[in-house]
């Protein structure tokens, strides 16, 4: 018997220790190391494409970092080694663990699309660093503009070559992952500009370093006269430079995209001299986990997308940039109060008057001591404004810029005063995005293409033709110029259905839609379908017009709108508007926010996107009352 006892005893013994071992590895592989799982209140599943790349590790590395900040959250990494299959696998695992929310860097972007916008149904998902198209299958979008980034290095190689001819190579990411879509895109559309420029051959490398070596190893064998490599990322412009140095090949310029520190990161390399060029931008990882913790604690006001600035670094400012870089984050100003200069657009619009109550009130909320100043629509009055606040010394500048153009000297000089600028709700055609601090407005663009999706539902089973008259608003104001670009590139190409009869602007007053419908009716009459309006006010003055030519807005003419101001969404109670896309001018928290944050010496995304939807004749009704503007 006694045997026996001291063998069960033995047999508890192992197994408590094997027990112990297990939930100490197993605690420390799922948690970031010094977490206590008795505080755990979130748990965070991030999904990974890879750990092959030093760009993914790095954005694993700053999820960590910032995720040590907060005692009461866990986060669980896996890591899909490049596999779709196991990146499903991975997510569906995640979720089996009961997270709270998910962080994704997609594999194949398309691939992960479906399941990703399953578990968006269950759980917030941040996407980060790889787009996935649209707005409807995540919370929120963290990462640079990709085709911004293959643009700047298209203009790059083109600066570089000086109209010497360029017989060029680009290497390429996996197909199918978004961000070599879109740099590709991006870095096609300038060389095609430029006549001395030749796209010799293109690559695709898988983001890894050694394939770039091989795969550029076998293109050199056949001796092709190339003077400019195009990687997609510094690893695989890595793997390109020793594929040139085996060969002995001097003189190619190699750029790479990435820019991260330390040894053979993309700012060493272009230090050494390896490449001749990169696009530096943050991983996102940081940023990731201070979204995420303000959704899992219900904050308000969270974007849709956070595009991270990028920067072109060359051997001329590498030193400069490291600099700046390892200075942040810095206190810049310890002063107790903040003296913002802002200047708006004018009165010329409900959503104007909802804009301008939200900056004045958030102001008053977040403490800062608000100048406001109104341009009245004058551009000129705008920039003189602007002047003025520079004189006046402010410590921080907003404005809508009116229209697209014209502001560059102006903001050069707020630059040279030492005033930072932030744009709130337009945004300017300038390619030197460091001129202002951050953009926070909407994807007017997605607003048109969102108007031509319910059009093209709401016609689907018509046959016959279908005739539109557009209401612009500000001629060269990026509302009208990206609304009439989604909307128009919406419709079917070439279609046979689909007519824009005519567009004109009406400056976004209600009294110059009514006017300008007035004249369309008088030249068109009967053959007019649709009035596509870019904002409520000219839409409510197109109704008028309607009326007044004996036609039923909204039945014999469909009526399309943007803005959902209240009054437009009255009219869609009332039959007489369709369908109206909200954009949101609820835009002082998002901007007293961002100019704190500047001031405490944090980093600000180039552009900061917000929510919005859409709101039709087919919506429950009560989603049209008591809304905030
Ligand atoms: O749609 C319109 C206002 O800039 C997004 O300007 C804003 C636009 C808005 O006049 O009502």
């Amino acid at each position: 018997m006694r045997g026996i006892n001291r063998l069960g005893f033995l047999f508890l013994f192992v197994a408590l220790v094997i027990l112990l071992i297990f939930t100490y590895l197993f605690g420390f592989k799922h948690g970031h190391g010094n977490q206590d799982n008795q505080g755990t209140r979130y748990v965070i599943g991030v999904s990974q494409s890879n750990l092959t790349e030093p760009w993914r590790v790095q954005m694993n590395e700053e999820i960590k970092k910032e995720a040590q900040k907060h005692k009461d959250l866990q986060v669980i990494y896996t890591d899909a080694a490049q596999s779709n299959e196991k990146q499903k696998k991975d997510i569906n695992r995640l979720l089996g663990y009961g997270i709270n929310l998910l962080i994704v860097s997609t594999n194949d972007t398309n691939s992960l699309t479906p399941l990703i916008a399953k578990v968006h149904k269950k759980i917030p998902v941040i996407v980060l660093g790889r787009a996935i198209d649209g707005y409807d299958y995540y919370t929120l979008f963290i990462g640079p503009d990709n085709q911004a980034i293959g643009r700047n290095a298209g203009q790059l190689v083109s600066d570089m070559l000086g109209g010497k001819q360029g017989n060029i190579v680009e290497i390429q990411g996996p197909e199918g992952s978004s961000p070599v879509r879109e740099r590709s895109q991006g870095f096609k559309e300038v060389i095609q500009k430029h006549p001395n420029l030749h796209l010799y051959n293109t690559i695709v490398a898988n983001w890894q370093k050694d394939e770039a070596e091989d795969k550029v190893t076998a293109l050199l064998q056949r001796n092709p006269q190339i003077n400019t490599i195009f990687a997609q990322s510094d690893a695989m412009a890595l793997g390109a430079y020793k594929a040139l140095q085996k060969h002995d090949i001097q003189g190619v310029k190699v750029i790479g995209v990435d820019g991260l520190e330390g040894t053979n990161g993309g700012l060493d390399l272009v230090k050494k001299g390896v490449l001749a060029g990169t696009f530096a931008y943050k991983t996102g990882g940081k940023e990731s986990i201070q979204y995420a913790m303000d959704i899992l604690k219900g904050k308000s006001n969270i974007p849709k997308k956070i595009i991270l600035r990028v920067s072109t670094i060359t051997h001329e400012n590498v030193d400069q940039y490291v600099l700046n870089k390892s200075s942040y984050p810095k206190q810049i100003k310890s002063k107790k109060h903040i003296v913002l200069g802002f200047v708006q657009v004018g009165a010329e619009s409900s959503w104007r008057l909802a804009n301008t109550a939200s900056i004045k009130k958030a102001a008053q909320d977040y403490g800062i001591d608000l100048k406001f100043k109104n341009a009245n629509e004058s551009i000129k009055a705008q920039i003189s404004i602007i002047r003025k606040f520079i004189k006046q010394k402010v410590d921080v500048i907003a404005f809508s810029p009116i229209v697209q153009t014209g502001y560059e000297p102006i903001l050069k000089e707020a630059k040279d005063a030492g005033i930072p600028v932030v744009l709130v709700d337009r945004d300017l055609d300038l390619k030197d995005n460091d001129l202002w601090l951050t953009s926070i407005g909407s994807d007017f663009e997605e607003e048109g293409k969102r108007a031509a999706r319910w059009l093209l539902d709401a016609t689907k089973g018509i046959k016959n033709n279908i005739n539109i008259v557009e209401l612009e608003g500000t001629t060269n104001s990026s509302p009208t110029v990206y609304r009439k670009k989604g909307f128009e590139e919406e419709l079917p190409k070439n279609s046979n259905k689909y007519h824009v009869i005519a567009s004109k602007s009406a400056n976004f007053t209600k009294e110059e839609g009514k006017t300008v419908t007035t004249e369309f009716l008088r030249k068109f009459g009967d053959k007019i379908n649709v009035v596509f309006a870019h904002n409520d006010d000219m839409a409510l003055g197109a109704i008028e017009a309607i009326e007044a030519f004996g036609k039923k807005p909204g039945k014999d003419i469909k009526v399309i709108s943007v803005d959902a101001t209240q009054v437009a969404l009255n009219n869609v109670y009332a039959g007489k508007l369709n369908v109206t896309v909200e954009c949101n001018p609820l835009l002082g928290p998002y901007m007293m926010r961002a100019i704190i944050n500047h001031f405490h010496g944090k980093e600000l995304p180039v552009k900061i996107i917000t929510e919005e939807g859409i709101f039709t004749v087919e919506d429950d009704r009560s989603v049209f009352f008591n809304r905030p503007y």
